[in-house]
């Protein structure tokens, strides 16, 4: 094995590979490759160019799972990669396979997932000359990659995949391309040991810097009403437990976005729920009126911060953060630490346990008083999902599955209304079960995610949750999940629009409904046999707990389409320009702000 991992399944050093060197062919190379970095399995499509990677794959025991579009190749190596912490692997042929993965490459790069992603280019002498099936997919990659190969030569293969996936998975996590031409596949060449990796111009700082954290433990003592604002950066360095010791140290109110999902456990006394656009009243009351917001992993993205200029307008900011590109770039923090979360967390805490006989004391009262102020908030508005007795309601469905899950299964997301009811009422109780595209939003992310998390935890029950939209986006991969035996039970939550749209157009563009409503939309009984799936469609609220217990029963795939209120909406809801604090809480008026 090359990369050591740490108990998160987190790559934390580069080890010696084992020396050995034989001729082999580039596609056979690339799989040995492949296999030393711990890869069990790639999700693909095939083509022209990448027929001699398909030939050695032929008899190779590395597992190809074959997906119905290369779009849900990527997904579905996302899905595995969130679902694990390890690199997700896809491959596509050159030309409409490689453009066909843009979606992919964008959603990894905007979540910070760990992939590698192999394109299949024309032969090297073609380059240039347009080809047939030539895209300049170097240069259609660069800006949605982490970093992004073009092999010239079978000698810089290995040398190129090694550096590949130790730079998707070390420091902030994103997709490596690596494109390669039909010749370099086809080449003879010897497997060079690789021992070691230098990337001059690529450097991690995972310690954080030692008076930053001092004065971070200083500032966290002295502030009288402190915030805890946890991103995805908490799951992908594994730092849960670590989170959870400091929030528990500090005794802070504490909210995870909508990539940070489970990295606290969403049954844990501190934890609030998600902030934003579709967050609590609480929890964006709190990061309004906080004095100190301590974020973690995180990127101060609009959708959490509303009108920025408004955002946690009182608060000092320490901001921990692999990445130093992102310290500063919304919102100027107080303090910034370019850190690994999990190693800085150990640190602050030890810094807050010494400080903690002087400093302890003095801010005890006002600390009370800042949780019955958050416990108010909650009593006030409270998160209460709408039951109905003559129709299904959406809320009531996430929450039937929540009941199922009871904190503990894997759930996978298109986007839309479901995905935002799903977050307000679906608990997690540990990081890497709840799956969903969340900068780049992304239909159709739903079902191949869940395709990639099912492979990776075949002891988990995976929902994949999607829309009557983004399930259309996804149909072919029914083929995926019912060749490969997948016993994902996906859960239409069928509205018979594209929900968050009409949403949109009802409150802000006087409910003039234009193009979204999906007038016609497969019988799923009719659909799923088409694929050997058993599926069902219901109505009546009578029939959900019922039927979702039915398709948790059945051993294989499921499909549940579920008819909910057409025209349901999520609040609360911060519209677009507001600020946190000027949430809409439900029909009609807004709330005043408590000052
Ligand atoms: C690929 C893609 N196209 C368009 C959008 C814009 N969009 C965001 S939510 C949404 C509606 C989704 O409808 P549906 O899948 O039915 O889910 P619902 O909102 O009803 O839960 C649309 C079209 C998107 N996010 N992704």
């Amino acid at each position: 094995m090359y990369l050591s991992r740490d108990r998160q399944g987190a790559v934390t050093t580069y080890e010696r590979a084992v020396p050995m060197s034989n001729l082999m062919s580039g596609a056979k190379m690339l799989l040995e490759c492949l296999v030393r970095e711990g890869v069990d399995c790639i999700f693909g499509y095939p083509g022209g160019v990448t027929l001699p990677l398909y030939d050695a794959l032929y008899d190779h025991p590395l597992r190809h799972v074959l997906v119905r579009h290369e779009q849900n190749a990527a997904f579905a190596a996302e899905g595995y990669a969130r679902a694990t912490g390890r690199v997700g692997v896809c491959c596509a042929t050159s030309g409409p396979g490689s453009t066909n993965l843009v979606t992919g490459l964008v959603n990894a790069m905007m979540d910070s997932i760990p992939l590698v992603a192999l394109t299949g280019q024309v032969h090297s002498k073609l380059i240039g000359s347009d080809a047939f099936q030539e895209a300049d997919t170097f240069g259609i990659s660069r800006s949605c990659t982490k970093h992004n190969y073009l092999v010239k030569s079978i000698n810089d293969l290995p040398g190129i995949i090694h550096e590949a996936f130790y730079i998707a998975a070390t420091g902030r996590p994103g997709p490596v391309l690596v494109d390669i031409p039909k010749d370099v596949f086809q080449a003879q060449g010897h497997y060079a040991p690789v021992s070691s990796i230098h990337l001059p111009g690529y450097k991690v700082y995972t310690e954080g810097h030692t008076g930053q954290i001092r004065r971070a433990a200083q500032m966290i003592w002295e502030a009288q009403r402190p915030f805890v604002y946890a991103g995805g950066g908490i799951i992908s360095s594994g730092a849960s437990e670590e989170l959870r010791q400091f929030v528990e140290f500090v005794d802070a109110p504490t909210v995870c976005t909508l990539m940070g999902l489970g990295a606290l456990p969403s049954r844990h006394p501190n934890f609030i729920s998600m902030p934003g656009m579709h967050g609590s009243y609480a929890a964006n009351m709190g990061m309004s009126h906080c004095d100190l917001l301590i974020a973690l992993g995180v990127r101060f993205d609009d959708r959490v911060t509303g009108r920025l200029s408004a955002f946690a307008a009182h608060a000092k900011v320490i901001h921990v953060d692999i990445d130093p590109a992102e310290i500063g770039k919304n919102r100027v923090p107080d303090l910034p630490i370019v850190g690994d979360a999990r190693r800085v967390l150990g640190k602050i805490v030890k810094v807050l346990q010494k400080l903690a006989p002087a400093e302890a004391p003095r801010n005890a009262a006002p600390r009370k008083a800042w949780w019955r102020q958050i416990r108010a908030w909650q009593q006030e508005h409270p998160l209460l999902p709408a039951v109905s007795s003559s129709e299904i309601k959406p809320q009531h469905l996430v929450t039937e599955i929540d009941r199922i899950s009871n904190g503990r299964a894997v759930v996978t997301s298109d986007v839309g209304q479901h995905q935002m009811w799903a977050c307000q009422f679906i608990r997690f109780d540990e990081p890497r079960l709840w799956i969903s595209s969340g900068g780049l939003g992304s239909m159709g992310f739903g079902l191949p995610a869940a395709v990639g998390a099912q492979l990776a935890r075949p002891d988990k029950l995976v929902f994949a949750l999607v829309g009557d939209g983004g399930f259309q986006m996804s149909i072919p991969e029914l083929a995926t999940i019912a060749s490969q035996g997948l016993p994902i039970k996906i859960v239409i939550m069928n509205n018979g629009y594209l929900g968050m749209v009409r949403q949109w157009q009802e409150l802000f563009y006087n409910n003039r409904l234009s193009g979204v409503e999906l007038e016609c939309f497969p019988d799923v009984e009719k659909l799923g046999a088409a694929y050997g799936i058993p599926g069902r469609v219901i109505q009546r609220p009578e029939e959900l707990s019922p039927a979702l217990n039915a398709a948790v029963r059945e051993p294989g795939p499921y499909l549940l389409s579920v008819k909910v209120s057409p025209f349901e909406n999520v609040y609360p809801m911060v519209p677009s320009g507001a600020a946190v604090s000027e949430m809409v809480l439900g029909p009609p008026q807004p709330v005043a702000v408590p000052k």
